[in-house]
This record gives C-alpha cells, structure tokens and sequence, in this order.
C-alpha cells in the first residue's frame, strides 16, 4: 500500500486557524506565547524525526525497487506544468507565485445535484485535512514523490448530493488572462477543464489538495485547491479550481479539445502502452539521474485495477 501517514507537522492553515480561535478569545498573550507566524517552508525545520523512526519499526514493501523519497520542496514547487502562466516549467512556477491572488477564491459546485453549492476557500480548509504523499507521474516521462495535505473529492461530492444520472464529474480551473499570461497563447482551448468518472473521483485516493509538505498550498502547484488523482498521468490532476459540475456525458477534456488525440480521457498510467511519440516504460525522478521503470497505475493497481474491467482494452490507457 501506499505509504501514508499523518503529517507530524501543524499545516500552515489549521496553524492559522488556530490562531485565530486564540484571537478570538482575545488572548494576546498566548499569540504573545507562541511567537511570530512563519510565512515560508524554509522558516521552520521540520521535525521529520517521529515519522522516521515509526517508519523503521514498520517497514513496509513500496512498489518500487527503493522506497519513495520526497521530491524536494524547491523542485516541487520550482518546475510546474501550469501552460496558463507558461509553457517553460520555472517561468510558469516563478509567474504564478508572483501574481496569482489565490483569496478570495469560490468554487462553484454544480450541475446534476440536490444541492448546488458555492463553497467559499475559507469553508473547503474547514474539511478535516489529512497528509498524503502521493507519486505524480507526468505524461512526459518525469516523476516527483509529493507530500499533499487535502482530503478526498468525495466528501466534497457527498455534500451536495450527486443525482442517480451523473456519471461523470467536470472540473475546471481559472482562466483569468490579467492574471495568466500563458492565456494569450490562443492555440489552446481555455479554460482548462478535466473530467472523472464518477467512480474514480468517488474513490478515497482521489484527492482535492488544499496544501503540500504541511503548508499551504502554492500557486505554482494549484493553489487554493486543486485535483490529485495519483494512477492517472499528471495532466488529469488539475490546477486552481473554480467549478466542478456533476453531468451525464464524458466531459471534453482541455486536451481532448486540443486536438491531434495527443492525450485522452482516461490516461491511466501504463508502461506497456507508449504514447505515439515516446515509450511509457520508465521515468525520471526529478532531483535524480537514473531512470525507474514506471509502475502499471503508478503503483497503485491494488487500489484502482478493478475499476476498469478487461485491463487488456487499451483504451483505458489513453
Ligand atoms: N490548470 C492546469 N492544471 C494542470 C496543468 C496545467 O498546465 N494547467 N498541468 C498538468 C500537468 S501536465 C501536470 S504533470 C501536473 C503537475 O503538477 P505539479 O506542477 O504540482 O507537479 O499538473 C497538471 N495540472
Ligand atoms: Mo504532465
């Protein structure tokens, strides 16, 4: 199984909300207490001490020939696929943390449900937050191992009660072009929109991330909120949420509508079936040299293969 473990750190937004219960209080002292809030990773060490030492005393196979090493946190966040702002990964990384406002921020969840619903960012980071370190796979053939904070799509899904005809569930991100230069590049069909099948965003790997190495969330990586879906190629993780609708039909895909059948629906991870111009059947994990094989599903296969029955249709791969 994947290994996934609580984060022995406070996230920076549950840490900020705190404070602001204490404030609430109208106990100075205690913020007095408890010092000056922290406003980068690198101002804190984290204790990475405690989930060491339960990892030793109970190891536990991974799917690869090593275990997963976190990618580090500049790369993470430094080398992003986000075309929006660029299509060069650190000019996109360095021009989203720069401009994109990440608050206010409204997600707009919709389409065939009881209860249409606009959840205020503040509401999304009151869902209990849990830690998850996830393997991400890009269809480029680069991997990174990245420690989300979010909590499953599901429970977002189940509030506003999807009707017995959604079948699949749409989601898409912001395109605002003062903000996102990348816009100006009219080749693509903007807004960016992804789609699920309502069973895999139901599934409990299906993430919504709201933070990553127990901060918030950074523009970069899809700040305020955006899709994890770990099985999938990383184009299906989308960024920067601002709708999400439940709907009958198989959603067209931002690259879907791209055209040139480059990258499809389903885009479940599979070294057996190459994309038309490069093999699938290994990767390279950002931060090192060598290339790994690449695993069916990213590695977890035990988790999703029975979505898909007759693995041998490679339809599911594309
Ligand atoms: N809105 C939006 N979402 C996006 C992308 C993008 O260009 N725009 N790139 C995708 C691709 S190709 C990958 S590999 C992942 C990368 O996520 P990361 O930058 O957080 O590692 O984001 C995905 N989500
Ligand atoms: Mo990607």
């Amino acid at each position: 199984m994947v290994p996934i473990r609580p984060s022995e750190i406070t996230p920076e937004h549950i840490y900020l909300s705190r404070r602001k219960f204490m404030l609430g209080l109208g106990a100075a002292a205690l913020l007095a207490a408890c010092g000056r809030l922290p406003d980068t990773p690198e101002a804190t060490v984290m204790p990475e001490g405690a989930a060491t030492s339960e990892a030793l005393s109970t190891p536990r196979p991974t799917p690869t020939q090593k275990p997963d090493i976190k990618t580090a946190f500049d790369a993470v966040t430094g080398y992003v696929n986000y075309y929006e702002f660029s299509l060069d990964k650190e000019a996109a990384a360095i021009l989203a943390n720069e401009s994109l406002q990440v608050s206010p921020w409204t997600v707009t969840v919709g389409g065939l449900v009881n209860k249409p619903r606009v959840f205020d960012i503040e509401e999304i980071l009151k869902f209990e937050q849990e830690e998850r370190v996830y393997r991400m796979r890009c269809v480029e053939g680069w991997s990174m191992v990245i420690p989300w904070l979010g909590f499953p799509l599901s429970r977002l899904l189940k509030e506003v009660e999807p009707l017995s005809n959604a079948k699949y569930v749409r989601f898409q991100t912001l395109a605002d072009p003062e903000q996102m230069p990348g816009l100006g590049d009219m080749t693509f069909p903007w807004p960016y929109i992804e789609g699920l099948r309502l069973d895999e965003a139901m599934h409990d790997l299906t993430l919504i991330a709201t933070g990553i190495y127990g901060w918030s969330l950074r523009p970069s990586n899809g700040a305020p909120l955006r899709l994890v879906v770990p099985w999938k190629y990383g184009f299906k993780s989308l960024k920067s949420i601002v709708r999400i609708d439940l709907v009958e039909e198989q959603p067209t895909t931002f690259w879907m509508a791209a055209g040139a059948g480059e990258y499809g629906f389903w885009a479940n991870v599979n070294p057996e079936v190459p994309h038309r111009r490069w093999s699938q059947a290994n990767e390279r994990r950002i931060g090192e040299t060598r290339r790994i094989p690449t695993l069916l599903f990213n590695g977890y296969a035990d988790e999703v293969a029975d979505l898909y029955p007759d693995l041998t249709n490679k339809d599911w791969f594309f």
